[in-house]
């Protein structure tokens, strides 16, 4: 950021304050200053100092109103989506620099694709899994994890991401739900063996390492990007690993394992669905984070219609977010990095002694 360069910073005065909710929202000032006024001392000012940009600023005016409702809320859930993770450099699937943008999801996410060519979906979920391992969480995982610490059992992740970053954050298991699986998990697919487990070893097998399957990443541009027809891969960068190179059962012996990720067209898992509706209709939610999520995937996106339904109010966390509807529904939007907004929209109620050095 250049010195010139004119941010806007809110500063957010804990005088007194121990950090933990007893932040008056009327704290926050929104003030002009340049990089030098930035406080990037390592001994912590009593101010804490986050960078505004102007996009981000234009959402301030709701702050002060979603805070004196995330104060009240009682019952909180938050629907997390690739756009969480993206500041964890990540790519995402729809948005600019996303993945399912120049691939088909179909090729890649679904029992079909797998039978029909467990090479190139072993190649595309164990790249993940090298770029989850090399990820690190960010200040939006860790505040989210905060929330959810405080809150106790009155708060409920429904994370879609795959990719452990919540859980890495330090983020209540007990309170984290993962909708669509997790990278880490292999699966038997024999129909009589079991087998599942968490495996964090990687590569899985040798033929699965030096894997350099393109994953779309903000700073790929189009032109490298191969493209997935439905006859299979067609970019030189995919190998053709045979069956037996691919990761087998270790208690059966013969079985494919596959990815513990639900795909299209297969169930969410059970428990996790009664945990959520179980959440849902004990007592109101009166707030609902949609956060970093197009919310083009169901039944995950439903859940923020049943809070809505049900008198709860809705914020958006989003870098693409267009604010006309939810704001027309009472809720908020606040465009921009979830990792930049999170720490400072949930500052009344998590503090901000919890994020580390790095993160901040
Ligand atoms: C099922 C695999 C039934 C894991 C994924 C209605 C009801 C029920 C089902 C359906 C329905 N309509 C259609 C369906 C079928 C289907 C579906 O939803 N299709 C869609 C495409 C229309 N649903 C299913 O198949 C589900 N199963 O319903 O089964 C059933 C019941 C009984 C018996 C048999 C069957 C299964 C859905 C799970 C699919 N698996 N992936 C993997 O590889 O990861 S979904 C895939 O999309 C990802 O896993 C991800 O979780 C999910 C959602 O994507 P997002 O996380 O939202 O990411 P996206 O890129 O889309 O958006 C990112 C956002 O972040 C953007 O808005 C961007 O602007 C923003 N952003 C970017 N950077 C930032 C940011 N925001 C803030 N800060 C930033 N820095």
């Amino acid at each position: 950021m250049s010195g010139n360069d004119q941010n806007l910073v809110a500063s957010i005065s804990l005088d007194g304050a121990n950090g933990y909710g007893d932040v008056d929202t009327d704290d926050i000032s929104i003030k002009s200053f340049t990089d030098s006024d930035v406080s990037s001392s390592e001994e912590e000012t009593p101010k804490v100092n986050y960078l505004l940009s102007d996009t981000m600023l234009s959402s301030s005016s709701n702050l002060k109103s979603f805070q004196n409702h995330l104060i009240f809320s009682k019952r909180i859930i938050a629907l997390v989506g690739a756009g969480l993770s993206a500041s964890s450099g990540l790519p995402t699937f729809r948005g600019s620099g996303g993945m399912w943008r120049n691939y088909d999801a179909i090729d890649l996410a679904t029992p079909e694709a797998f039978r029909a060519n467990p090479s190139l979906v072993w190649q595309f979920y164990s790249a993940r899994r090298s770029a989850a391992l090399k990820a690190r969480p960010n200040a939006g995982h860790y505040s989210l994890a905060e929330l959810a610490r405080i809150k106790n059992g009155d708060f409920l992740t429904l994370t879609q991401n795959v990719d452990g970053l919540s859980l890495r954050a330090n983020h209540p298991s007990e309170t984290l739900l993962d909708l669509h699986g997790n990278l880490f998990e292999v699966r038997c697919t024999g129909f009589l063996c079991n087998y599942t487990q968490m495996v964090f070893k990687q590569p899985l097998v040798p033929a699965l390492a030096d894997n350099d399957f393109p994953l779309i990443s903000a700073d790929i541009d189009d032109a490298t990007v191969s493209t997935v027809d439905n006859k299979g891969y067609i970019d030189e960068k995919i190998k053709n690993i045979p069956l037996k190179e691919l990761p087998i059962c270790p208690k059966c012996k013969k079985d494919l394992l596959r990815p513990g990720i639900v795909w299209f067209g297969e169930p969410l898992p059970l428990k996790v669905i009664d945990t959520a509706d179980n959440f849902l209709v004990q007592e109101k939610v009166d707030l609902i984070l949609v956060i970093g999520t197009s919310c083009s995937v169901w039944p995950a996106a439903g859940y923020v219609d049943r809070v809505k339904s049900k008198g709860g109010k809705v914020a958006v966390f989003n870098i693409e977010a267009d604010k006309e509807d939810v704001e027309h529904d009472g809720g908020w939007v606040f465009k921009g990095d979830a990792a930049k907004w999170l720490p400072i929209a949930l500052e009344p109620v998590i503090g901000r002694n919890f994020i580390p050095r790095r993160c901040r």
